[in-house]
């Protein structure tokens, strides 16, 4: 016989089976949607204790940067960035002297695990003062790095101890917060790469790249960014390097790969587009994007001030572009006072102007290309608006440019060197029975 309290038991039970099942299926779907991002925003700025230094199971690759070195002292991390000027170089031919971190522009990647107990000391080697400020990271405020206001700045010859642990997991960037204008505008900034502790299956990547883009103004033949700009520049870089000194993202065939972009430039925002994929918004510096709202996308927009991570699966082999898709960025130096030549026939005007000028030539009627593919000579110290050799032709890209490499099989991480594409697999000139049979008349 059924008891009224049998009955309340059993519904207490099953309420409690339902509320069981309910929790665990929130638990799987936060574990799911954010990896971690319950904990992230829960887990507490101020909660849990340090945990023993994490090991990332596949570590950060930073195109033309490194990842900064550490040493484990009481089980916390111990970082050095010294801030210093460095000489760099952008794409050969264009050096300046610039300010960076470690003799290099832009820093180190520092890389980290969410609960590692981290001490990153800065030294200033600069003639001015300055702070480090670490974007998007949750830490005590007097870590926060803002000059003036949560500290004093760091004096030339000085070194300060910054100290926090990570309680998030995520793509974060860190860059001086003194005279901002100034010292980002001279390259001081870096990312930084914060791994789940128990990372979940979706996190796992083959490939995880960070690439901070940023923008510079260095005028044809100077050797110094100009930081008073404010809308005129013409050094558009990923990872410090303007094409074709970037450095290739070297993929295997159906890996998963991970791209994580910063964006630090004074006064842009860049859209990054990649060819041959579609990808998945997966973060930002303000945490996961949750799995329902994750769109695939071609294009992400990389605000200033932001990070984005996108996924996608490494299926179809090739060379792939990989650029910002404001045409002004994919260009060097670019001489936007130069007059529009489109169109412009000089008739005589090459050969009267050459009694006067030898060697003078009417130019750009017909767009910069030809100028690319003619390798003109260009000031010292400076770079051709665009232009690289490529395995067919002339590449007419600068600036913000780079390229994705897939291939079936890899030797090393080295670049493979141009795709070689399956016979008849490739766009060329059209012959004459080909268009006879389909009808073209040109
Ligand atoms: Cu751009």
């Amino acid at each position: 016989m059924t008891t009224r309290r049998d009955l309340l038991l059993g519904t207490a039970t099953l309420a409690g089976v339902a509320a069981l099942t309910q929790k665990t299926a929130q638990a799987a779907q936060a574990e799911r949607q954010g990896r971690g991002w319950e904990r992230s925003y829960s887990g507490g700025r101020a909660g849990a204790a340090s945990e023993p230094p994490g090991t990332p199971s596949v570590p950060v690759i930073t195109p033309n940067g490194v990842t900064l070195p550490h040493r484990v002292v009481d089980g916390v991390k111990v970082f050095h960035l010294v801030a210093e000027e460095v000489e760099h170089e952008f794409a050969p031919g264009l050096r300046a002297s610039c300010w960076g971190y470690n003799g290099r522009v832009h820093g180190p990647t520092l890389e980290a695990v969410e609960g590692d107990r981290v001490r990153v000391y800065v030294t200033n080697r600069l003639t001015a003062p300055t702070t480090v400020h670490w974007h998007g990271v949750f830490l005590p405020n007097g870590m926060d790095g803002v000059g003036g206001l949560t500290q004093r700045s760091i004096r030339p010859g000085e070194t300060f101890k910054y100290e926090w642990t990570f309680r998030q997991h995520g793509t974060f960037m860190y860059h001086s917060h003194h005279d901002e204008m100034t010292q980002m505008a001279m390259g001081m900034m870096g990312m930084i790469v914060v791994h789940p502790r128990q990372p979940s299956a979706d996190y796992r990547v083959d490939r995880d790249f960070a690439i901070m883009l940023s923008e510079w103004s260095i005028e044809v033949g100077t050797s110094r960014p100009d930081p008073n700009a404010m809308s005129d520049f013409n050094v558009l870089t990923m990872n410090a390097k303007a094409f074709p000194g970037t450095a290739p993202l070297v993929c295997q065939l159906g890996e998963r790969v991970r791209i994580r972009f910063g964006n630090l430039s004074a006064m842009d925002h860049h859209p990054i587009h990649l060819h041959g994929y579609h990808f998945k918004v997966v973060a930002t510096d303000g945490g996961v994007v949750p799995l329902s709202a994750q769109r695939p996308e071609t294009t992400v927009l990389v605000p200033t001030g932001a990070t984005r991570d996108i996924e996608f699966v490494a299926d179809a082999p090739g060379d792939w572009a990989m650029h910002c898709h404001m045409t002004h960025h994919v260009m060097n130096q670019m001489g936007h006072g130069i007059p529009n030549m489109i169109g412009v026939k000089p008739g005589k005007l090459d050969g009267r102007l050459r009694t006067q000028l030898p060697g003078y030539m009417t130019m750009g009627q017909d767009g910069m290309g030809d100028m690319a593919e003619m390798g003109m000579p260009v000031p010292k110290n400076s770079i051709p608006m665009l232009g690289a050799k490529g395995p067919y032709d002339t590449i007419t890209m600068g600036g913000m440019f780079t390229i994705v490499k897939v291939r079936e099989k890899l030797q090393g991480d080295g670049d493979p060197g141009p795709y070689q594409q399956p016979a008849g697999t490739r766009a060329d000139l059209a012959s004459a029975a080909e268009l006879t049979r389909d009808g073209i008349h040109v």
